[in-house]
């Protein structure tokens, strides 16, 4: 079975011929493991792999993501399977455009990549409700991830639902498809060992319940120590070079290398630098690590109401290898590429033995793979500050602080973890449209005599009552003022007290807007305190309470509340303190423009647009509209949306996602040097500026002219101020030592050639380097964007960069005096740094 669709498309290390096909595959389609790796089709593989999550791009983005990560080197692309996109109601399933699960799995296989599918179906991710559906919540006796029934029975649905998709359409590698393994649940181990005899029996319950579904792969639980057989435990961090598996015969493998990590609004926005990425997995390799994952490769779009209540922002790009925007993230994908096809080098060796360490010296650390055939060796120095010179074999070293040199044939270094042999690209944002033509609409505040709202003598708790179909919920209620109030003669004004349980809130009296309050990730509850405008006679309070989604993490997160729980008070009336709690209240669930549906074409229509003089600026609550024209050409666009406060956006009816550049992130953003222990407090940017400034509009989601674009904004922005951006590359930059490890040192030293390392650029195709904006071959300083000249400079350094790049899509510029008119200081190790730019 299976061996037809192997004539179609063998994915990489299946060794079967057209000939041997039908007898051999039928054999060797297979996937087990060994202590020191996954063995696929009969033979142990060092895999490299990296996350890709399908609904956080679009299916025309999917080919290319999926070309760059094998391009960038990657046997493996692993995706979570998200449960709330798939099943949005009980028993109705959705696998269509982002949600097409197949076709995603499709194509990574005609790429011939593997599949790592994590069907949790709990998944955390960062996503609304860490992939649950909002529906599960309110299955009558559910509790989540414990030894409960009906919780139980609906993992165990879904879980089968998606297992038999996947063998319908021949999708795992035993029926010759790419999936390779597969994980159930997701980072259990500290919540089990917090609950536990029941958190201990739902594991041995759902772990059996997996292997029980005849998968024919291996499955992987991540972060729980208890891991039973057949399954293998793996490790998820910034660093897991000291993990090991439960038992001697299962391999060591990371599935969450975090590559950088997310952003939340009123956040800085974490950067990881290539160097410490690369060094982290020579570490893990080195330390006999067999296969390793990017978490994220691709970090993408939180689109719709997709992210999590954990203020998480609408830009997944997590720094990964790839961009938001499908472009490559260099030197990021570039240097991990080059630590890959080191690695590759190295495979033979590495999966037939277990190392020799040695420590030639303090923080040095030297491991050795030798076979009768193959040597590999990983030459490591730990110091945050001193580099250090190495003896090893006949040979010396030179090793950067905080870096592995690899050594394929225990001879050639042919990669240092600290030394970029790729080059860097700086990315801007360029407006493309002349000013958008606004026309706007004012939202009305929800007044409590319509029919459909819903009235109690109590405050209700949020996604209770709208069941997350909208994050908008008002709770409106009535306040009598004798005309014997106190304040009314002395002036002053009562205090309005509202207690929320989250996320953001405004306070409106009589319709007119009284004040707004937000949490943030560290506190989404909130409270408004302030005095209010009260007439004498009736008074209406409403408040508007804002969801940014439903938490995805934290103990027992499904049972976290949101909205306004009170108690709600008025303060300094005769009486005293009035608790307006329990009086009468009533809700109404979502804004009329969202009834209206402003978002489409046909909704639009239903109501009347202002515009010119009459347009809404500095107004909360309005609706914009406008429409425009593609720009040509397929550089990504995204919409500044510097201007606006908070809210969301649709084009041509499609939510690009909650915009919140009003949402500064604090902190202090700091230094970034590579050496030292990552965290993701190091190397933030956009402190003092929005959390997240841009958001990505999919071209595929546009026609070539009326394009319909709606902005929904709370605070109240000015849409003027709006622009329609693309995403270019500006620059590119090469820093390269004198003399440092490069792929080419192999090839070269057995041709018998003198190493010179090259300085290597190129543009994104459809461009060519226009100027050699900085050269330097000396001791140059700074980094790609501010590169300065040094104490010692060779004054003919443009000379070789204008010569071999001005007008060239890519070029090469060797590293060496004489191509620089000599040596400008002769006896000192020297670097060359240059910056194109890209016209
Ligand atoms: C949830 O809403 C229902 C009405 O739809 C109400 O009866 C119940 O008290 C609410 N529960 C909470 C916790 O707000
Ligand atoms: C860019 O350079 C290539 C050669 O590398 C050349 O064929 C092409 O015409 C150039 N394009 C432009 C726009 O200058
Ligand atoms: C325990 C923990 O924080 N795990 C997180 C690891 O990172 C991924 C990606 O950000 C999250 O999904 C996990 O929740």
């Amino acid at each position: 079975m299976g061996s037809r669709v192997l004539i179609e498309n063998l994915p990489r290390g299946n060794f079967c011929t057209l000939l041997l096909v039908l007898w051999v595959c039928a054999v060797t389609a297979s996937v087990t493991y060994d202590h020191k790796a996954i063995v696929v089709n009969g033979q142990r593989r060092i895999l490299i792999s990296g996350s890709i999550h399908y609904p956080r791009s679009t299916p025309e983005m999917w080919p290319d993501l999926i070309q760059k990560a094998k391009d960038g080197g990657l046997d493996v692309i692993q995706t979570y399977v998200f449960w709330n996109g798939h099943e949005p109601s009980p028993g109705k399933y959705y696998f269509e455009d982002r949600y097409d699960l197949v076709k995603f799995i499709k194509l990574v296989q005609q790429a011939g990549l593997y599949v790592h599918l994590r069907i949790g179906p709990y998944i955390c991710a960062e996503w609304n409700f860490g992939g649950f559906p909002v529906w599960l919540k309110y299955v009558p006796g559910i509790a989540f991830r414990t030894d409960n029934e009906p919780f139980k029975a609906a993992m165990q649905k879904f879980t089968e639902k998606i297992v038999s998709i996947m063998k319908e359409e021949k999708l795992f590698q035993t029926q010759g498809g790419p999936i390779i393994m597969s994980q159930i649940e997701n980072e259990y181990g500290p919540v089990e060992w917090e609950i536990g005899a029941p958190g201990k029996a739902y594991t041995k319950w759902f772990s059996q319940m997996a292997v029980g579904l005849d998968t024919g792969v291996p499955w992987i639980m991540c972060k729980q120590q208890d891991t039973p057989d057949p399954l293998i435990d793996t490790c998820n961090g910034y660093y897991c070079e000291n993990f090991t598996p439960n038992k001697k015969y299962k391999p060591k493998m990371w599935t969450e290398n975090w590559t950088g990590w997310y952003t939340e609004f009123g956040g800085a926005v974490p950067r990881r630098p290539a160097e410490d990425m690369a060094f982290s997995v020579a570490r893990f390799v080195q330390n006999g690590g067999s296969f390793v994952n990017y978490y994220m490769y691709h970090g993408g779009t939180n689109f719709d109401r997709t992210s999590s209540g954990l203020f998480i922002a609408t830009s997944y790009d997590y720094d990964g290898p790839i961009d938001e925007y499908g472009l490559l993230n260099e030197p990021k994908w570039g240097h991990l590429r080059d630590l890959h096809k080191a690695i590759k080098l190295c495979e033979p060796a590495l999966v037939s033995v277990d190392p020799t360490v040695t420590w030639p010296g303090n923080n040095l650390e030297v491991h050795v793979f030798k076979t009768s055939g193959a040597c590999a060796a990983f030459l490591a120095n730990y110091d945050t500050k001193s580099s250090a010179s190495v003896k090893f074999g006949n040979g010396q070293y030179d090793l950067p602080p905080w870096s592995i040199s690899i050594l394929p044939d225990c001879k050639t270094a042919v990669f240092n973890t600290a030394r970029l042999g790729a080059q860097s690209s700086l990315m801007k944002m360029t407006a493309v449209n002349s000013a958008f033509d606004w026309q706007s609409y004012n939202e009305e505040p929800a007044s409590s005599n319509e029919d459909d709202s819903l009235t109690a003598y109590a405050l209700w708790e949020q996604i209770n009552v709208t069941r997350d179909s909208t994050d908008y919920l008002w709770y409106m209620t009535d306040v009598n003022i004798d005309a014997n109030e106190g304040f009314i003669k002395n002036g002053q004004s009562p205090v309005l007290t509202v207690m929320s349980a989250g996320h953001v809130l405004h306070v409106l009296i009589n319709d007119q807007l009284s004040g707004t309050v937000y949490g943030g990730l560290d506190s989404h509850k909130l409270t408004f305190s302030d005095s209010v405008k009260l007439r004498v006679g009736n008074n209406k309070i409403s408040l508007l309470s804002i969801a940014v989604g439903l938490p995805n993490v934290g103990p027992h997160f499904e049972t976290w509340n949101a909205g306004v729980l009170g108690p709600v008070t008025l303060k300094g009336l005769n009486e005293g303190t009035r608790d307006l709690s329990k009086q009468k209240w009533s809700y109404k669930i979502g804004l009329k423009g969202e009834a209206l549906n402003l978002n489409t074409v046909s909704g639009s229509s239903s109501v009347e647009w202002v515009q010119g003089s009459l347009l809404a600026k500095q107004q909360p609550l309005a609706w914009y509209k406008t429409t425009f024209s593609t720009p040509a050409g397929n550089d990504p666009l995204a919409l500044d949306m510097i201007s606006m406060g908070k809210g969301q956006a649709w084009i041509n009816g499609r939510s690009i996602g909650r915009h919140w550049p009003g949402y500064i992130a604090r902190g202090n953003c700091g230094d970034c040097y590579y050496a030292g222990t990552y965290t993701d407090k190091k190397c933030r940017t956009n402190c003092g500026e929005p959390s997240q400034r841009w958001y990505h509009i999919p071209r595929s989601w546009l026609n070539p002219s009326g394009n319909y674009l709606v902005v929904f904004e709370e605070w109240g922005g000015d849409p003027t101020g709006i622009t329609l951006v693309k995403r270019t590359t500006a620059s590119v930059c090469a820093d390269i030592y004198q003399g440092q490890p490069t792929l080419k040192n192999r090839q070269m030293l057995d041709s018998g050639k003198v190493v010179r390392p090259k300085a290597h650029l190129w543009c994104p195709p459809g461009k060519n380097i226009s100027q050699i904006k900085f050269a330097s071959y000396g001791l140059p300083q700074g980094t790609c964007g501010n590169f300065r000249e040094g104490s010692c400079h060779a004054h003919k350094s443009y000379d070789a960069p204008q010569k071999n790049c001005i007008g060239k899509q890519s070029c090469l510029v060797t590293v060496a005096p004489e191509v620089f008119g000599g040596d400008p200081c002769p006896g000192i190790a020297k670097k060359l740094s240059l910056e194109a730019l890209c016209g």
